[in-house]
């Protein structure tokens, strides 16, 4: 059988607001909530591929690298819990449109290319914790973090010794672009 990798398109966290979320979670949720996200992976997915082949990761870059949409600018001020995937999420409260469009892109041209996409519709987060095996008491959202997105990620799920670990493989430019 041919060789595949675990692959997905996402949004990257600025460092400082990937710094500020860490602090933040680590006093706001007791120890017991779940396996908590190490800071260099957390991530917004636009569209998870699954694992894929050589061949098609090749066509989905070619299909990425002609979408053509400029940035948009991003605020992160909700969170929430989902009981069914066991995961405690941030995400922004209203998604802007240019995000949407991104993501919808992205799972179009991947649904179209042969890769299974939820039927579910995109709801933009950044998971904090996984495997909670409870409701856990969510604080209001105390924080607003506001960023310019100029550019998505293909990442690769690399799973190491005990840990997964997200690796990137090639990063597109959305500014200056129509
Ligand atoms: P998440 O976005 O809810 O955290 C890499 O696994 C990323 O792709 C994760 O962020 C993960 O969930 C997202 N993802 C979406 N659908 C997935 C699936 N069917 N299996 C694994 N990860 C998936």
């Amino acid at each position: 059988m041919a060789e595949t990798r675990r692959l997905f398109f996402a949004l990257e966290l600025p460092a400082d607001v990937q710094k500020q979320i860490i602090q933040w979670r680590a006093t706001q949720f007791p120890e017991d909530t779940g396996r908590p996200i190490a800071a260099a992976n957390l991530h917004l997915t636009l569209a998870f591929l699954g694992d894929i082949s050589a061949e098609k990761q090749k066509a989905l870059c070619q299909l990425a690298g002609r979408i053509r949409q400029r940035g948009f600018t991003l605020t992160i001020d909700d969170a929430g819990q989902w009981l069914r995937s066991s995961v405690v999420w941030i995400g922004p409260r209203h998604a802007p449109l240019g995000l949407i469009q991104l993501a919808n892109m992205l799972r179009s041209q991947a649904a179209r290319s042969g890769c299974y996409q939820s039927p579910q519709p995109f709801h933009p987060h950044i998971t904090l914790y996984r495997n909670t095996q409870r409701a856990v008491p969510i604080p209001s959202p105390n924080f607003r973090w506001q960023y310019q997105v100029d550019e998505f990620v293909l990442y690769e799920s690399v799973f190491k010794q005990g840990r997964t670990r997200y690796q990137e493989l090639q990063r597109w430019s959305l500014s200056n672009k129509e």
